[in-house]
């Protein structure tokens, strides 16, 4: 059985791409809600509704485990969706936080994402689970998402719009910074040329997939090495070709099937 990913559009990659890493032998079936997306300005109750609807769509794809690679999903909706289906599911904060809370030596932990991830609160709640004394700053930088979903991701424009974005940010004195959207990681090159050298990026898809292979482990369910991998891809868009170019482009393969699929309105 394949394991599934979610995410309001093309940002999830960055986790299947670092499960598919660590877990080359498993089948993967990923859905990007990008006909809604961005989700980062929505209410609670839409976030909520549409995580569902996809956690749903999932589990008809006969998946082993629900990943939930959204930070902005993860925030409004990890426990509904744990309530919902019956297999595994894991959001992309807690091994984030966890990876942050080892890494920094000064305790001062910044966290970029969306504002709906920024006011939930839920990343500070989830770092003071690990260390109560990390001092956190935050920053809703929702053009990054656009950025990414419009295949910008590498331009000049998209330096010039990082570097703006967290001229001020960067005179915050943290040691770590939590790429707290699953968009983000595609921006790191300029996102570490912003904050300095000095400064920790955390990319929580690389944690989160140790996190997913702990799980398949404790539940007997990893796929053995015989097994074929396969990558299926599914879009709410009308048309595949822009998340088809993101997706070679980022994974480095064309090797998967990508096809459009439509959601309740
Ligand atoms: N990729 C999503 C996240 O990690 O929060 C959200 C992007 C969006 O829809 N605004």
């Amino acid at each position: 059985k394949p394991i599934g990913l979610l995410d309001s559009g093309a940002g999830g990659l960055t986790v299947l791409k670092a499960a598919k890493e660590r877990l080359p032998h498993e089948s993967y079936v990923y859905m990007g809600d990008t006909a809604r997306c961005p989700y980062g300005n929505r209410t609670n109750e839409e976030i909520i509704a549409f995580t569902l609807e996809m956690a749903d769509f999932l589990m008809q794809c006969d998946v082993k485990m629900i990943v939930i690679a959204c930070n902005t999903a993860t925030a409004q909706a990890l426990d509904r969706v744990k309530e919902h289906v019956s297999v595994p599911v894991i959001g992309v904060i807690s091994p984030g936080s966890e990876a942050a809370v080892k890494t920094s030596t000064t305790k001062h932990i910044g966290v970029l994402a969306t504002k709906s991830t920024v006011e939930s609160g839920f990343y500070t709640k989830t770092i003071h689970q690990f260390s109560e004394d990390v001092v956190l700053s935050q920053m809703a930088c929702p053009s990054f998402v656009d950025i990414v979903e419009s295949n910008l991701y590498k331009s000049e424009q998209a330096r010039e719009a990082v570097l703006a974005q967290l001229d001020t940010f960067k005179k915050e004195d943290m040691d770590t910074l939590i790429l707290g959207c699953t968009h983000f990681p595609l921006l790191s090159p300029f996102i570490q040329e912003a904050m300095g050298e000095e400064v920790t990026l955390i990319d929580p898809g690389v944690l989160t997939s140790e996190k997913i292979e702990d799980i398949l482990t404790s539940e007997d369910l990893l796929a053995d090495s015989l097994s074929p991998s396969t990558i299926q891809l599914y879009t709410t868009d009308e048309s595949v070709d822009l998340f088809k170019r993101i997706a070679t482009d980022w994974m480095g393969t064309d090797e998967f099937d990508c096809q459009t699929v439509s959601l309740e309105r």
